[in-house]
């Protein structure tokens, strides 16, 4: 059959259903809806994915339905912007509704179960989605519990402590930052994996830019500044790439930042911060006046706790087609997929379309052809100014999208990928990443 063929006869298989479904249930009720794709999520990667799959032309309204209990939509990789003073967090938000094309059909809740053997989703309001496949891509969440006493800190008023981690928090962080004129200031990084695994070190290299033009702090001399700056982190390096660790390293040890490596915060009690340490060696506890806070992530509990997790509770897919191992009709990208590569916007640039275009071959009766490489990139800034941008694929071996082009090193901040950093890729993410437009550095699809 043609795949314009197979499309309308399960179009007319799932009209019988849902007119089967409304004789035997009140009129009102939408207790059971069918969809040729649901996708779960309408963060960076739902919403590339879903516009991807309808500009392919091959579906009509409502052939794909989305899934997501959110009012608003954030541009996260912003709020470091909104940490450093350069952004508001309204700015960097839309209405989600607002961003998700009319023929595709929202349902505006969450996901309570997955039911992949029997092919449908249970929404939080009880109704029973039937999909023919699935697309998991609702991200990560934080575990504000993993600190002791960090959501007391978060919401108490004038607090020392905050995060660029969440909307209700980074609009904190730059008035924390102006406000402090000595002391001690630490930045904290958990083990284990978040998103966008730089965030943790750019705020800190602004804030540092900050107190030095501020004269309150001088690289040259950091034990006799006003302020001290330590970057607390639980794992064993500033980044995970040896080739731009080897520069953040170097930039640490030149700014005079103390490194406080396989340090995991742990607890907050007024204004002391207590750090595990590896093996069982003895708890760290610091004094602080100004402590910015990045708590753990991990899969949401209705994702781990599904038949469709790995151990680790993320959506187990092929490191390559992203589709589900052992559920054929099944396929997650982005941060709540088991893909092995660092959890960032620029990695769904590379995520989306293998995905789009494996599900469609699928669709067509054909085996996947497209292959991700585990492409990542972290724009990261190390001053006002100047990003370092790492872009990277499985294995942490570089993949430098201007060092090809130019004969660049892209470990050499610039200001050039400042602008893209600040001023591109939020105007190209709300014009046409979400769109489903964006193709990251293959640039527009
Ligand atoms: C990108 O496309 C993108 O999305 C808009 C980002 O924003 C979050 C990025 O940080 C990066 C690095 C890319 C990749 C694009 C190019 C041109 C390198």
């Amino acid at each position: 059959m043609l795949r314009s063929q197979i499309a309308s006869a399960a179009r007319a298989a799932r009209a019988t259903t849902r007119g089967y479904a409304s004789a035997t249930v009140p009129p009102v009720s939408t207790a059971s809806r069918s969809h040729e794709i649901v996708v779960i999520g309408g963060g960076t990667a739902g919403l590339a994915i879903s516009h991807q799959l309808l500009r392919s032309g091959e579906f009509s309204s409502d052939d794909i339905a989305l899934v997501d209990p959110a009012k608003w939509h954030n541009y996260q990789p912003g709020w470091t912007l909104v940490g450093g003073g350069l952004k508001t967090r309204e700015e960097l938000r839309r209405p989600l509704e607002s961003l998700i094309h009319p023929k595709i059909n929202f349902y505006n809740e969450g996901v309570r179960t997955f039911s992949p053997e029997e092919n449908y989703i249970r929404l939080g309001n009880g109704d029973k989605i039937n999909y023919d496949h699935l697309v998991v891509a609702p991200g990560v969440t934080l575990n504000f519990g993993s600190v002791k006493g960090l959501s007391e800190a978060l919401a108490a008023p004038d607090s020392a402590v905050s995060t660029i981690y969440s909307y209700d928090s980074c609009a904190n962080v730059f008035p924390s930052i102006e406000k402090l004129k000595e002391g001690n200031a630490i930045f904290t990084q958990p083990a284990g994996v978040i998103k966008c695994a730089g965030a943790p070190q750019k705020i800190m290299w602004l804030a540092l830019d900050y107190w030095k033009k501020a004269g309150l702090y001088n690289p040259s001399q950091p034990t006799s500044s006003a302020i001290n700056i330590a970057f607390a982190t639980g794992t064993p390096t500033m980044f995970g790439v040896p080739k731009y660790n080897a520069k953040l390293e170097e930039l640490r040890q030149e700014r005079g930042v103390e490194g406080l490596f396989q340090h995991d915060l742990v607890a907050i009690e007024g204004k002391k911060a207590t750090f595990a340490r590896p093996d069982g060696a003895a708890k760290v506890t610091r004094d602080f006046d100004l402590l910015h806070v990045v708590p753990k992530m991990g899969p949401h509990a209705f994702v781990k706790e599904s038949p469709l997790a790995n151990e680790a509770g993320y959506v187990d897919v092929d490191d390559g087609t992203t589709r589900h191992k052992k559920f054929n009709n099944v396929w997650s990208a982005g941060d709540a997929s088991s893909l092995p590569t660092s959890k960032t916007a620029a990695a769904i640039t590379a995520e989306a379309p293998v995905l789009v275009q494996n599900l469609t071959r699928v669709l067509e009766g054909k085996e996947p052809d497209a292959v991700y490489d585990g492409y990542t990139s972290c724009p990261l800034l190390t001053e006002y100014g100047k990003v370092l941008l790492a872009e990277f694929k499985y294995g942490g071996a570089p993949k430098e999208t201007f060092g090809k082009w130019l004969g660049i090193d892209q470990a050499i901040p610039r200001k050039e990928f400042y602008y893209l950093k600040k001023n591109f890729f939020p105007w190209v993410y709300y014009n046409s990443m979400v769109e489903g437009t964006w193709g990251g550095p293959k640039g527009w699809l």
